[in-house]
């Protein structure tokens, strides 16, 4: 064979090598680009573009909840992740939106394209959810809304919400107010609020006002927001004691920003609670605030009950039996005065 020959039939063979190899190699990019495709979406809980609900059979729960601001909010987390588990027949798709709205949104709009079963809205505030929420609307996904209210004109927008009455809330504070102090009397007032715009704030909020609008001699020295943090409960409540030489009365819209107001009288060596000279009123009545209520440094403590996972999951159950749950239910709550209340009081609780 003549080394022209050759060398044809060797370049011939070559590039019908090279031809198969580049094709294999091909094949192989293709298969595994499709593949890592594919785990990308399942990894988002579905099918290629699929409902993630119909990956493993199990309903998709999408929870944005506000935060980890407080007791109260740990103990309505616990709740939730105690109830939508995969022994159940749930996924859990948890968010926490470190007390911003504009993370809820985000939350609320990952939940949209995962395709979940349903959403869960813990709202930081009542007012800019009609966007986000007419989204879920046309992408088909009911939104269940707990704890605090969404304030909208379109009440198709969510389908139903479960929570506390919190106006109610701070008439039980009033009353008992009105039992211990009198109704006639001067009383000088100091309010730490919780998140400006929250149903929270604005229902005992508004609840303390028609106390004052209803017996002449309270007053409100001063109003200011703690966030429903400790930490900024005790830097308002260090301003206030250093403005102020009288506050009959410290209404603390939660138990984390009475802490923190019990720390700067400490510091300040401010006397409060049953012997004190301020009496502290709380809300949410967490295991840690009825123990300062059994100690009697919070005189009263207005119970706001976090245990919504069971409350949510019977909404669920109702739904999937294509029944059509109630627009607006209310917890029922009680109230804890430090001159009565137990140690078995505190035990017979579950949070
Ligand atoms: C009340 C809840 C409030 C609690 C606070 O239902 O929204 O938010 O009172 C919590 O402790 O931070």
């Amino acid at each position: 064979m003549t080394s022209n020959a050759g060398a044809r039939r060797f370049r011939r063979g070559y590039i019908r090598v090279k031809k198969i190899f580049l094709t294999g190699l091909c094949f192989l990019i293709f298969a595994f680009s499709s593949c890592q495709g594919k785990n990308a979406d399942s990894a988002n809980g579905g099918e290629a573009g699929g409902n993630a609900v119909n990956s493993d059979g199990l309903i998709v729960v999408g929870f944005s909840q506000v935060g980890a601001e407080s007791d109260w909010r740990m103990a309505n987390t616990k709740s939730m992740r105690e109830t939508f588990t995969e022994a159940k027949g749930y996924r859990l798709i948890f968010r926490d939106a470190q007390q911003k709205q504009e993370n809820q949104i985000a939350a609320i709009r990952s939940f949209i394209s995962q395709k979940v079963t349903y959403i869960v809205l813990a709202p930081v505030t009542e007012d800019g959810w009609d966007t986000v929420l007419k989204e879920a609307k046309d992408a088909g996904i009911p939104v269940i809304v707990v704890d605090r209210m969404i304030k909208t004109q379109d009440n198709s927008l969510y389908t139903c919400w479960i929570g506390a009455d919190f106006r109610k809330e701070g008439g039980t504070a009033v009353a008992w107010m009105e039992k211990n102090f009198g109704t006639d009397r001067r009383l000088i007032i100091a309010h730490l609020q919780g998140s400006l715009g929250s149903s929270a704030q604005i229902g005992r909020t508004e609840g303390l006002q028609a106390g004052i609008d209803k017996n002449i001699g309270w007053r409100v020295a001063v109003r200011d927001s703690g966030d429903f943090t400790q930490v900024k409960g005790k830097e308002v409540t260090e301003r206030i004691l250093k403005q102020y030489e009288r506050i009959d009365v410290l209404y603390c819209e939660n138990d984390n920003m009475a802490f923190g107001a019990i720390e700067a009288m400490d510091a300040a060596r401010w006397t409060y609670g049953v012997n004190g000279a301020t009496t502290i009123i709380s809300f949410d009545a967490t295991r840690a605030g009825l123990e300062a209520t059994l100690e009697g440094k919070i005189n009263y403590n207005v119970e706001c009950n976090p245990l919504h996972g069971p409350r949510v999951e019977e909404i669920i159950r109702q739904m999937e039996r294509g029944e059509i749950p109630s627009k607006l239910a209310y917890v029922d709550e009680i109230a804890f005065d430090a001159k009565t209340i137990t140690r078995a009081d505190i035990d017979a609780r579950s949070y």
